[in-house]
């Protein structure tokens, strides 16, 4: 490839060195002994000229993986997997529970009865509920009742336990930052005594007091925001007066983003998501950004154009784009899509880019 600064031709290997001559690679395995190795044979693929991910574009058709948690109802419980979830791996990195390189993503099951055990982490979750209504989630003793569209969030090492007392499965997605967390060897976790969180805040006491734009008196800023749950029927109608208003970015729709009210910053300290309505007939230009991202259809249905592949997507559906991959939305009708990528983690480094 031609250096856009030198204009010279780059050798098509990794190395900067040109061959590795007998003597070369008698020393090398000279100093291999030694755990030493020489810079010059890897340096290309340590700092690329941009981001190269092994990370591959792949999308999830919701009645598909639909099926196959249902059927993971049949063989275990919630109790005995602690987390009845299909993780989604993205194709090119099966085996290591990622959907990016600094993403877990899975499909959570909970079935009519069930619980899901209290315990806490210092990873950080998010839920997106795909399916189902009338389960629960615990978090730092809110419980809150989940519907289709809501943005749950478990802050890192905030207690969290699942319950489902409807009548019908419920299904959402999660998404952690545990590849994150594990690359800097920081994980600790514990179960928390009791199976049940004793609720001592009232459902949607957090939304109450920080979502409506006035704060308590001697709040401090925290890194995360103090909101479990952003409820679709709350963020629903903003999107559908930014739309109604034409604000509207010719990339990404009409989009918000699940603020931490303290700060304005992004709802977690790593992971940070956005919800968009794409108008009817939207066709999206060109984006790439450094932050590799997941999105659901929550409403609608279109496709995504990414290197030359189309995905074609509907309600439910789960499809990853990674980093630094052009890309570009369609809509057919009036559609919302819903995403969540390590972004923030990016910008507290300095790192993320974005080219429009
Ligand atoms: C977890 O705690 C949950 O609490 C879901 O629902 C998925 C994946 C990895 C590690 C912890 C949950 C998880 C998880």
């Amino acid at each position: 490839m031609e250096s856009p600064t030198t204009g010279l031709m780059s050798p098509p290997s990794e190395s900067v060195a040109g061959a590795v001559t007998p003597e070369r690679a008698a020393y090398y395995e000279r100093i291999g002994k030694q755990n030493l190795a020489p810079l010059w044979e890897v340096l290309r693929g340590l700092v690329p000229p941009e981001p190269k991910t092994p990370c591959v574009p792949a999308l999830w058709r919701f009645a598909e993986v639909k099926k196959m948690v249902l059927e993971a109802g049949t063989l275990i419980t919630a109790k005995e997997a602690e987390r009845r979830v299909l993780v989604f791996e993205n194709p090119a990195l099966r085996g290591k529970s990622r959907i990016t390189q600094s993403l877990y993503a899975g499909l959570q099951l909970i079935l009519p009865g069930e619980i899901a055990p209290a315990h806490r982490h210092t990873a950080s979750a998010i839920r997106f509920v795909l399916d189902g209504e009338g389960a629960y989630t615990a978090v730092e003793g809110e419980k809150t009742v989940m519907r289709r569209g809501d943005f749950v969030i478990t802050a890192n090492w905030a207690p969290h336990d699942h319950g489902n007392p409807s009548k019908q499965p419920m299904i959402w997605l999660d998404v952690l930052d545990v590849p994150t967390v594990n690359f800097f060897d920081a994980a600790f976790s514990e179960h928390l005594e009791s199976e049940m969180q004793s609720n001592t805040r009232e459902s949607g006491d957090s939304y109450a007091r920080y979502g409506s734009g006035v704060l308590p008196d001697g709040v401090k800023p925290m890194l995360r925001s103090p909101i479990i749950n952003y409820p679709y029927t709350q963020v629903k109608p903003v999107l559908e007066r930014l739309e109604a208003s034409g604000d509207v970015d010719p990339h990404h729709g009409a989009r918000v983003r699940y603020a931490n009210p303290l700060t304005g910053g992004w709802a977690t300290p790593t992971m940070g998501a956005n919800i968009a309505m794409l108008p009817k007939g939207f066709r999206g230009k060109d984006y790439r950004s450094t932050d590799g991202a997941i999105f659901v259809c929550v409403e609608g249905e279109g496709s995504t154009r990414v290197e030359g592949e189309t995905l074609e997507w509907g309600p439910n559906d789960v499809f990853v784009i990674p980093s630094w991959k052009r890309y570009a939305h369609a809509a057919k009708g009036r559609t919302v899509l819903f995403s969540i990528s390590d972004r923030p983690a990016q910008e507290a480094l300095g790192l993320w880019r974005e080219q429009n």
